[in-house]
């Protein structure tokens, strides 16, 4: 498998545009304009591209060939050209005719938020599932767009040559495109089939709480101190694509797995959204949902609307969910974290380096989980060695009396483990649970 072929190769510098328009999403007002940049400068960084000048323009109507206006973007290239920036990035989606407009008439590579966010996404992913989605979804976008983007892959492919050559050389690679494509969808249908397999075991013996939220709010941080491992953390966005898993608490029966996951980030690319949602998967299936949202970042009311309007495109809003806000560290202002807790049912401040926080926290995980567990009463007779073995091995045993013919044994236990179990001959009276969320 080759996934470098259509690498794109990035010009170094690159020169930000933008728009102003009460009618365009998350570009209402220059305040939300100005946010979004912030952001397409940090995805810029990600990928290795130097954040230059950044210019928007104020409008009353979205112009449909070129988004901003023809002058605007003469302008905006003139000035690009005088800082020696070859590379214009829009902070939104364009079609490919708008892109083949605006390179028409700046002469200067032309790029969207959707290419920065897939190009960072193709580097990221680590797993060969989660590198062949997001490559499906890289070529889809790809696809239409071919011939403005053409120019990124130069260098790879030896330059374009004469226009007829560089044409039929066009059609070939549209072709070339589309078969891989189709290879790559076969591949997943096979890797699927593993999948759904594996997770099926994995169901039947442990319970799952999955982090979830923005990219860069501290999932993977708090994830290596809980479980107390390693998975790479860093200040970048997207440094996680694939859902991670790692034990919380080993000594409890079944084991409670934690599960890392990619970060959400507002105006997802549309084709990037079906491969996202596969990384997703596994917390689609988690008992539970960390919501994890840094509370340091002024966009975090922001964050947390993007995050749940992500868990409602999935269809798991419903689920039982925590919030925890990070970076408690950063906070100065003290009225901040009673502005942002006061109306939630269940959430937490840490701060990822206090261990204190963070042994709180893991032990509330930890009681949510117990507090899922049926009580059963148990009375099996020695003779019935296995059922004896059964028990000690799988349940989390909370008395313990020993009488003239068997045991007696009050144990806590999720129901479904339990039926698997064969022990309901023994029982002497099932107990209601407790509800902790
Ligand atoms: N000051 C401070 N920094 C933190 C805290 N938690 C995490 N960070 C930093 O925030 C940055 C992002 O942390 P990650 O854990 O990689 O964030 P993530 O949510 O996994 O990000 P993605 O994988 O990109 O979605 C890193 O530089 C962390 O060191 C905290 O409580 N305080
Ligand atoms: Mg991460």
């Amino acid at each position: 498998m080759n996934f470098d072929e259509y690498q794109l190769q990035l010009d170094e510098s690159a020169t930000l545009v933008s728009i102003v328009c009460e009618n365009f999403e998350s570009h209402r007002t220059e305040e939300q304009t100005l946010h979004s940049l912030v952001e397409l400068r940090e995805l810029l960084n990600t990928l290795g591209v130097e954040p230059g000048e950044q210019f928007y323009q104020n409008k009353k109507s979205l112009d449909p060939a070129t988004m901003l206006g023809s002058g605007k973007l003469e302008e905006i290239a003139e000035q690009a050209k005088n800082t020696n920036s070859k590379l214009l990035v829009f902070d939104f989606e364009l079609t490919a005719s708008q892109m083949r407009n605006i390179k028409k008439i700046t002469g200067l590579e032309v790029m969207d938020r959707c290419m920065v966010i897939l190009e960072i996404f193709a580097r990221h992913a680590r797993t060969k599932e989660a590198k062949i989605q997001i490559e499906i979804s890289r070529l889809n976008y790809m696809l239409p767009r071919l011939q403005t983007l053409w120019t990124h892959f130069s260098k790879q492919k030896g330059g374009i040559g004469l226009k007829g050559e560089g044409e039929q050389q066009l059609e070939l690679d549209r072709r070339i495109i589309r078969n891989k494509i189709a290879a790559y969808k076969r591949q997943l249908v096979e890797m699927e089939k593993t999948r759904t397999e594996q997770r099926k075991r994995r169901e039947n013996s442990v319970v799952t709480a999955a982090l979830v939220g923005y990219t860069n709010a501290g999932k993977s941080t708090l994830m290596n101190k809980l479980c107390k491992v390693n998975v790479l953390s860093e200040n970048k966005l997207f440094a996680t694509l694939d859902s991670t898993f790692r034990t919380l608490n080993p000594d409890s029966k079944p084991p409670m797995v934690l599960i890392d996951t990619v970060g959400f980030i507002q105006n997802l690319p549309s084709t990037l959204v079906e491969g996202f949602k596969t990384t997703l998967e596994s917390a689609l299936e988690a008992d539970l949902l960390i919501i994890v949202c840094d509370l340091s970042d002024p966009q975090y009311k922001n964050h947390l609307k993007v995050t749940q309007e992500v868990l409602e495109e999935l269809n798991i809003k419903d689920k039982d969910q925590i919030i925890v806000f990070t970076k408690k560290d950063k906070i100065a202002d003290p009225f901040l974290p009673k502005i942002a807790m006061r109306n939630l049912h269940a959430s937490f401040l840490v701060s990822s380096n206090n261990p204190d926080e963070i042994k709180e926290l893991r032990e509330f995980i930890i009681q949510y989980f117990l507090s899922k567990q049926d009580h059963f009463d148990l009375f099996i007779p020695y003779e019935d060695g296995e059922a004896q073995a059964r028990v000690l091995s799988n349940a989390n045993i909370l008395n313990t009396s020993h009488h003239e013919n068997g045991t007696f044994y009050r144990i806590r236990i999720p129901d479904f483990i339990f039926g698997q179990l064969s022990l309901n001959k023994y029982i002497l009276a099932p107990k209601e649970s407790t509800k902790y969320i």
